[in-house]
Parts: C-alpha cells; sequence; structure tokens
C-alpha cells in the first residue's frame, strides 16, 4: 500500500528513507499515540491532523499541523490525483461502541479521499504470517501471533495480545494489555477493555464490550456488555 501513496524524502544518517505523507484523521487523546507510532515506524511523515475540534495539546505536544475540518480536508484533495494524495488513518479512538470511527471512515470512503494506511508501531511486534487489514493500528509493546487477522480501522492497543489464529474484527478496539487467546474472536466493532482476557476460541460478538480486568471464559452475544472474573452479564448497549 505504502508504494502507492504520496511520498517524503527523509536525511537518515548513511541512507536515504522514502517515507509516506499521513493524515491522521481526528486529534485528541488517541492520535497522539497514532501519531508516535507512525513516527517511530519511519515509514511516516506525518502532514497533519484533520479535526472540527481538536486539542490544542496534541499540536503543542507532538507540533503537528492542524490540516482544518472534514469538509475543508476532504474538498482539499478532490483534484489531487489518488497516486499523489497521502495515507489517511483514523486517530479518533474512543471506549465502546465505535460510531466516531464508522462514520468517519464512512465519509473518507465515500468522497474517495485515500488509502487507508496500516501503521504498526516498531516496538510491536506482528508475524509475518499475521494479516492486517487498511487502517489497523498496532502500538507499542503489542503481539500479533502467527495466523491472526486483525481488521480494517481495529485497534491493538499497547501491550495488548492478539494470540494465534485469533480474529479482530474491522473496527475492534483491543485495549491496554488486553489478552485475546489463540483462536479467540473479537468481532466487528467490539471493544476488550485494558488488562481483559478472553479465552481461547471464544467468540466476543459484534458491538459487544467486555469490561476493565474481566476474563471472558464464554462466549459474548453480540451488543451485550460483560464483567467481572469469570466475566457476567451486566446489561446490553
Ligand atoms: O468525524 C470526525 C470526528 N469525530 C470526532 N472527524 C474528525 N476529523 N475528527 C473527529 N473527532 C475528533 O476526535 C474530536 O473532535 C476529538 O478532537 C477527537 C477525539 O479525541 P478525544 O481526546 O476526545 O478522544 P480519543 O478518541 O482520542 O481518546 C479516547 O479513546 C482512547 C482509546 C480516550 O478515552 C483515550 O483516553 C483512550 N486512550
Amino acid at each position: 500500500m505504502a508504494a502507492a501513496l504520496a511520498t517524503t524524502q527523509a536525511a537518515v544518517p548513511g541512507v536515504r528513507v522514502t517515507r509516506c505523507w499521513l493524515v491522521v484523521i481526528g486529534g485528541g487523546e488517541h492520535a497522539r499515540v497514532v501519531i508516535d507510532a507512525a513516527r517511530a515506524s519511519d515509514a511516516w511523515d506525518v502532514l497533519g491532523i484533520v479535526d472540527g475540534d481538536p486539542s490544542d495539546r496534541t499540536r503543542m505536544l507532538l507540533g503537528v499541523d492542524l490540516l482544518g475540518d472534514d469538509v475543508a480536508y476532504l474538498a482539499s484533495v478532490a483534484g489531487i490525483p489518488p497516486d499523489r494524495r497521502a495515507g489517511l488513518v483514523l486517530g479518533i479512538g474512543g471506549i465502546g461502541v465505535p460510531v466516531a470511527r464508522r462514520s468517519a471512515a464512512a465519509r473518507y470512503d465515500a468522497a474517495g479521499a485515500g488509502q487507508w494506511a496500516t501503521i504498526v508501531h516498531p516496538a510491536a511486534w506482528v508475524s509475518p504470517a499475521a494479516v492486517l487489514g487498511p487502517g489497523a493500528v498496532v502500538l507499542a509493546g503489542a503481539v500479533v501471533n502467527a495466523g491472526a487477522e486483525v481488521g480494517a480501522h481495529a485497534i491493538v492497543n499497547t501491550n495488548a495480545v492478539v494470540e494465534h489464529d485469533a480474529v479482530v474484527g474491522a473496527f475492534a478496539h483491543v485495549g491496554p494489555g488486553a489478552v485475546l487467546g489463540g483462536g479467540a474472536t473479537l468481532g466487528d466493532g467490539a471493544f476488550a477493555g485494558m488488562g481483559c482476557l478472553i479465552r481461547d476460541h471464544v467468540t466476543v460478538g459484534p458491538d459487544a464490550v467486555v469490561g476493565m480486568g474481566a476474563a471472558a471464559t464464554a462466549d459474548v452475544p453480540s451488543g451485550a456488555t460483560v464483567a467481572g472474573v469469570p466475566a457476567r452479564r451486566i446489561g446490553a448497549r
């Protein structure tokens, strides 16, 4: 994917590295870790963030430019040939149902705004026998083992583990330190809270939530919220 994106040359002692431009959609807390991961990977130069209500803290901490809101950015790329547009990644995070992430991705897809980048922090391990979808983000310390599949726009957050043959659905979020056991499934849009455990071969349904620190030892229905050890259903979304 990266080769088809607009590139930039970065001088590195002794070598020239070709990087691609990256635009981060959303400029709040999650965007900070996405930007750090992209920069650390040596694959991307961050052109800026797109956000109608950006956090000043993100811009001050990381020195990124604001490119405007979605309408302004989409208008600005309309006349640029597709192969000269920057890569895109969602910087919108969120806890629970990924409503904002889904609607932002749909808006950019409908406008044909560019290709979705896959961002992997260099301190993460992703098996060559794993598959990452477009827009997926794998953060520092995370492990994605052989045979695993991480769907489009999914987040594998800091220190999370996606064991062999596990499946992380589109827009799903494996929170910091959460563990998805071998052959387990986290459905589309589902959320695994910080430090939770999802047992091998267990399926968490689409848009379900596994609470922070929970141990999901049995399948979780779609849309359900479970918590505790072992995890019990505490609600629906
Ligand atoms: O449709 C959108 C859109 N919707 C929200 N388009 C664009 N371009 N931006 C959008 N945003 C922006 O995402 C908001 O204006 C806001 O600036 C940003 C979300 O930032 P916030 O700091 O509120 O949340 P976050 O999603 O970055 O972080 C949450 O989720 C992370 C996973 C926090 O709870 C973090 O603590 C957590 N680590």
